[in-house]
């Protein structure tokens, strides 16, 4: 289907009940398009599917959540594109694909701003988190609803040519960052030729050479069979970046206060679930990379690699000191 149909098809998806102005509105019904860049059986697609299926019993099948799974609507960019336009509903997307859109959560895509996932985990959990799915929501601006966070643990760096065991290992090498200026200026900071890329590019930009590596958790890594054009696999865990599930503005001003509600409710119980899923889906990613030979390291001084940092730091840290002493002082 043309980008264009497509388009057309998901205005026309959202089909009203037939009477009454006032009762149409309370059987709206929709087919609720969501999107992902990762296959089906993945933790994010796997814990939409989930909500789709409460949503589709809770409403007796008036909503009913369609996946389009593996960047079948393309990267995370056009996925927001879409979802602004009302022709796509759930978007699932990485921060890192937002922060270009919605500046104050620019702040989760600084490099080391998190002491670990954990700390993360508490701080989208926590008043922080609630506060910027509210700024995003709040401001008209972004089109989109942001229903609640997910967990993409670490993101480490792998490469076809050597391993990485410092800093120094790292020099020269192209490597693939997320399209966010702040992203190429991490990697360029801690020595390496940042590149910025689609996802979907990675894998043949290995294999021809245009990049030598790329970043991203071992789920990913694994479920883009990324190991069979990279070697080594070093925990640099630089970033730190937690997902978003968005909802198209548009989309959502024709859904009643009641459904606005569940999908909500659905949404809290959907990022639990989803927690539970991304640590198993983990550690299958690490035990398939150790039977598939990537050669591992699995730990690194970090003390280095943050001090590397801090003209990103200088760069772009300074609009966000107050959040990030917020954010330091979560335990
Ligand atoms: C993955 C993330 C995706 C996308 C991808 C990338 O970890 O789940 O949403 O951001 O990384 O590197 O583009």
């Amino acid at each position: 289907m043309k980008r264009r149909d497509f388009l057309r098809a998901g205005a026309a998806t959202l089909a009203w009940g037939a009477t009454g102005a006032g009762r149409a509105l309370a059987q709206t019904r929709m087919v609720i398009k969501a999107s992902d860049v990762h296959p089906l059986g993945y933790p994010t697609v796997e814990a939409v599917l989930r909500m789709g299926k409460k949503l589709e019993a809770a409403t007796e099948g008036r909503l009913t959540i369609q996946m389009f799974p593996s960047m079948q609507l393309g990267g995370e960019k056009e996925m927001i594109e879409q979802a602004q336009l009302g022709a796509l509903q759930i978007a699932r997307i990485s921060v890192g694909a937002v922060g270009p859109v919605v500046d104050d959560v620019n702040v989760f895509n600084m490099p080391f701003v998190f002491r670990d996932s954990k700390h993360m985990e508490a701080v989208i959990d926590g008043g922080i988190g609630d506060e910027l799915l509210a700024k995003i929501s709040a401001n008209e601006k972004t089109g989109l609803i942001a229903l609640c966070w997910m967990n993409a643990g670490s993101r480490n760096i792998y490469n076809n040519k050597r391993p990485i065991r410092t800093m120094a290992d790292l020099k020269g090498l192209k490597v693939r960052m997320m399209g966010n200026p702040l992203f190429v200026d991490t990697m360029n900071a801690l020595g390496g030729n940042g590149v910025a890329l689609g996802f979907d590019q990675v894998f043949s930009s290995m294999q021809t050479g245009v990049i030598d590596g790329a970043e991203n958790n071992p789920p990913s890594f694994i479920a883009q069979n990324h190991n069979q054009v990279a070697k080594y696999f070093t925990m640099t865990e630089h970033l730190i970046i937690p997902e978003l599930l968005v909802f198209s503005r548009i989309s959502w001003q024709k859904l009643t206060a009641a459904d606005q509600a569940l999908i909500k409710k659905l949404s809290k119980e959907c990022q639990a679930e989803q927690r539970v899923l991304w640590y198993e889906a983990e550690k299958t990613a690490i035990d398939k990379m150790k039977a598939a030979g990537t050669e591992m390291i699995m730990e690194v001084d970090k003390k280095p690699w943050r001090d590397a940092v801090k003209p990103v730091w200088d760069k772009y840290g300074a609009k966000y000191a107050e959040m990030v002493k917020r954010i330091d002082a979560v335990k």
